[in-house]
């Protein structure tokens, strides 16, 4: 990949999140995208009743609002996707596959929608055309000829509907396998495998109508001026209510100090803001766990100070003694555990513990949101069950106004795990779809994220099928990962357009384009609605409103059917005939998963329903039918500790995050407007401090190299540093860049999320 943009600037940004910047983009963006005629009125159709979902993120929305819901990061997709710019046959004919791979990410983002199934060419080095039943069958025959089912892994990113989902998995499992690698394999994973021992779900306890009632909110590692805004608006009522919301974040995200609502115009027309967080604690990298324990450990002696002074109880003994098991041990770990420690590792001073645990004791009914900030470390299972501990000792979970609440990225990633994209599928869902269908699933756990590569590189799986996304951006270590998929007999895509997964292709390799969400779907001469689950478990229906990119486009759910087919014939169902009316695989749904009863009748409701949470009703669905305190020790020889044993403190840990001008792996732009970045992505924000320390100064271009113990180099060249409020030792870059950085082999214990917030790296001058 070329390396440009050398002459960005860096202007702190001193303006509130949101307001006018925002407004003056998505005018830009517009005008950059070409969205033409009709298509403008269709951003005003975003999460209307009647109008589709936005794809942008999966926080949830206010009844499917009368008035249209601005936000950047909603507009930003929808123009995406409805560009007037196009990826022809004749596109293709005009590029190597080797030439646009000299191409950036945002080079390659910016030639537009896909338009028609294309066929890799390895003479001619391009993408041919392929007539739709010519490239299912190319895919069946391969699926036919592998030995085992194994030898094949179906990737899923979390855009696709429930519909496409769930008949995704029940032709890949009819086919033979559960290698079910999927982008919330590295992302939510601690939240979707760990809230399950503690609380017995993997979603989130609270509701949009919580944030109404909450008086205190702890916002751990998130950007949600940049990822979620709709969530800022959420915010910034609790801040005009007198909410206290805190920020707990190494970076001190701009978005998260003054928010001006484009909702509000009042607040636009004078230029005022509405402060956001009061208080912004800055854990160093991989801190929370300590910090959370610090927490808890805090909230217990003020429990224990208020016994001997007589005073009320600091803990929900009543919440503790009737719903929850474990208390005891997990009370003696945290007395045992050392302040020096904990203050060490979380990098938090003491007071500043004591103040935050105060704000959590005094807040009535508290929300503890998270991110990627939280997931994304080899201790992210154990920090997650940490904050559900935390929270458990003051009864904050199942109430009005308080709960857990994780912010999932993908507008239908927590619904895709619901209907079944899960490489750990238990055995109960397997009893019940052999039952529905009469069919043996296969028993066996499949593969993650993590080990799709592997057995890639192993030579272990050979067929790779993406349902959107792009699994060779997205992923860690990236030259492992190219090699794992060019090693591949067979690659295929299903996408909206161009990215480097298709560039990064098998010996024979297919790119078959989609509808949008944005798109009228018809199947059978209907217009097709698809369902999709936010953060919050509100289940809806979207249908699509613009006019397909291309003529030759099909809907996921017609390729998944189409492939299905081709592959298992009619077997264990109809495909085609379900594929012609969505309804139809909603009644399947519904025969699989008892809480989508009555599926079509509820979703048909504008704003759809809630699916049963059921920690959310104080139902434990854990072993011992109680919400489970868990005791966690802070661990003392990490990777991450034991490289900066090794070099002091030259080691620096390096977190990789979304600049405000990308959806993941999408680039939009080269602005990260709020951390005062433009025309540039190779950036490296570090402490001042730090910067002088390792004989730099602000500017300089650096090189980044991974400390892993493993033999491999692993490098990612040419990085401007920018001096930035983080702490000493931490620094943030931007991602996919810094993946190759990433082993393969640092994911998060029990989660398998591979390590992108806590890389252990040295700098060396460029
Ligand atoms: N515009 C836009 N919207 C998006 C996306 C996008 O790329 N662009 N992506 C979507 C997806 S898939 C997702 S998952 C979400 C992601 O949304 P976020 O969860 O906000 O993810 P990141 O941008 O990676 O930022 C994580 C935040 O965590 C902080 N952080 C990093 N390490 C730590 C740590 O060790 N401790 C703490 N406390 N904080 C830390 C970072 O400083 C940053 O503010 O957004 C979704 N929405
Ligand atoms: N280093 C590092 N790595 C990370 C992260 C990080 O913070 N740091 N974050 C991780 C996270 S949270 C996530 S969720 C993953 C994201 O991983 P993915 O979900 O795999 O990546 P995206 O960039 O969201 O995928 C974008 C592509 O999806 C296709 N697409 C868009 N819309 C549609 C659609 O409607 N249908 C279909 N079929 N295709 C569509 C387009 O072709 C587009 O190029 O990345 C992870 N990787
Ligand atoms: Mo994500």
């Amino acid at each position: 990949m070329s390396i440009k943009e050398d002459d960005g600037t860096v202007k702190p940004y001193t303006h509130a999140a949101a307001g006018w910047g925002a407004l003056k983009f998505v005018a830009l963006n517009l005008l950059k995208e070409r969205v033409q005629g009709s298509n403008y009125r269709m951003l005003f159709g975003q999460n209307q009743p009647g109008g589709f979902d936005c794809p942008g993120c999966a926080w949830p929305d206010r009844e499917h609002a009368s008035t249209f819901e601005f936000c950047e990061n909603g507009v930003k997709a929808v123009a995406a996707e409805s560009t007037g710019k196009r990826v022809t046959p004749a596109f293709f004919a005009a590029h190597t596959v080797t030439e646009l791979m000299d191409e950036t990410d945002y080079e390659l983002e910016q030639h537009g929608r896909l338009t028609d199934p294309m066929v890799y060419d390895a003479v001619a080095d391009r993408y041919m055309p392929i007539a739709w039943e010519q490239a299912y069958a190319l895919v069946a025959r391969h699926l036919q000829a592998l030995p085992s089912p194994d030898q094949a892994a179906f990737y899923t990113s979390g855009r696709a509907s429930n519909e496409a989902a769930f008949l995704y998995q029940l032709f890949v499992r009819a086919y033979g396998t559960n290698n079910f690698p999927d982008c919330s394999n590295m992302c939510h994973e601690a939240t979707s495998r760990g809230l399950p021992q503690t609380v017995g779900v993997g979603k989130g306890t609270v509701v949009l109508e919580d944030f109404e009632h909450a008086d205190t909110l702890l916002i751990f590692g998130q950007n949600p001026a940049t990822n979620h805004p709709r969530m800022l608006g959420e915010l910034r009522e609790c801040a005009r209510r007198g909410a206290t919301i805190v920020s707990i974040n190494p970076l001190r995200e701009r978005g998260l100090e003054r928010f001006t609502s484009p909702q509000h115009p009042v607040e636009m027309l004078t230029m005022s803001s509405t402060p956001i967080s009061s208080m912004f604690i800055q854990p160093r990298l991989s801190g929370d766990l300590a910090l959370i324990k610090a927490m808890a450990k805090r909230t217990l002696e003020l429990d224990e100070e208020a016994q001997a002074a007589g005073a009320p109880r600091v803990l929900d003994a009543d919440f503790i003694g009737r719903h929850t098991s474990g208390f005891e041990a997990f009370a003696q770990d945290l007395r045992n555990e050392s302040w020096g420690l904990l203050v060490a590792e979380s990098g938090v001073p003491r007071e500043q513990i004591e103040a935050l645990t105060q704000v959590f004791v005094r807040g009535r009914r508290v929300i503890c949101t998270w991110g990627m900030g939280l997931t994304q470390h080899k201790n992210s299972l154990l920090t997650v069950t940490m904050l559900s501990n935390l929270m458990m000792m003051r009864g904050q979970i199942g109430k009005q106004g308080a709960g857990l609440c994780p912010v999932r990225g993908h507008s239908n990633v927590q619904g895709n795990r619901t209907v079944g994209i899960e490489e750990q599928p238990s055995q109960a869902f397997l009893d019940r779809l052999q039952q529905v269908f009469h069919f043996d699933p296969p028993r066996h756990h499949g593969y993650d994220v993590v080990r799709t590569i592997e057995a890639m590189l192993a030579g272990e799986v050979k067929v790779f099928m993406g349902l959107g996304g792009n699994f060779a951006s997205a992923t860690p270590d990236t030259p492992r990962t190219w090699a794992g998929l060019r090693q591949c007999e067979l690659t295929v895509h299903l996408a909206t357009k161009l990215n480097r997964s298709h560039l990064v292709h098998g010996k024979e390799a297919l790119l078959l384009p989609v509808l949008g969400r944005t798109e009228i779907d018809m199947q059978a001469g209907r217009a097709q609605g698809v369902t999709v689950e936010d953060s919050m478990s509100m289940v809806h229906i979207s249908f699509g409103m613009n006019q397909p990119a291309s003529p030759n486009l099909r809907s996921e759910t017609a390729i998944v059917a189409g492939i299905a087919h081709a592959t298992l014939g009619d077997a264990p169902i109809d495909w085609l005939g379900h594929a012609a009316d969505y309804a139809r695989i909603r009644d399947l749904i519904e025969r699989v998963f008892d809480d989508f009863h009555d599926y079509n009748a509820r979703v048909a409701k504008p704003g759809g329903f809630h699916l049963k949470v059921a920690s959310r009703e104080m139902e434990w669905s854990t072993a011992s039918g109680k919400a489970q305190f868990l005791v966690h020790p802070i661990d003392r020889a990490s990777p991450l500790q034991r490289a900066r044993e090794r070099h002091g403190e030259k080691l620096m840990t390096l977190m990789t995050t979304r600049s405000h001008d990308q959806y993941n792996t999408t680039v939009y732009g080269l602005d990260d407007r709020y951390r005062g970045v433009f025309g540039m992505r190779r950036v490296v924000f570090a402490n001042a401090d730090d910067i002088a320390m390792l004989g730099f100064a602000d500017g300089d271009w650096v090189n980044l190299v991974s400390v892993w113990d493993d033999g491999i180099e692993r490098r990612a060249d040419r990085f401007r540093l920018v001096s930035y409020d983080i702490p000493r030792g931490c620094m943030a870059a931007y991602y996919p860049e810094t993946n190759p950085l990433v082993p393969l082999s640092s994911y998060a214990d029990g989660a398998g999320t591979p390590t992108s917030k806590s890389i252990p790296v040295l700098l060396e001058a460029a």
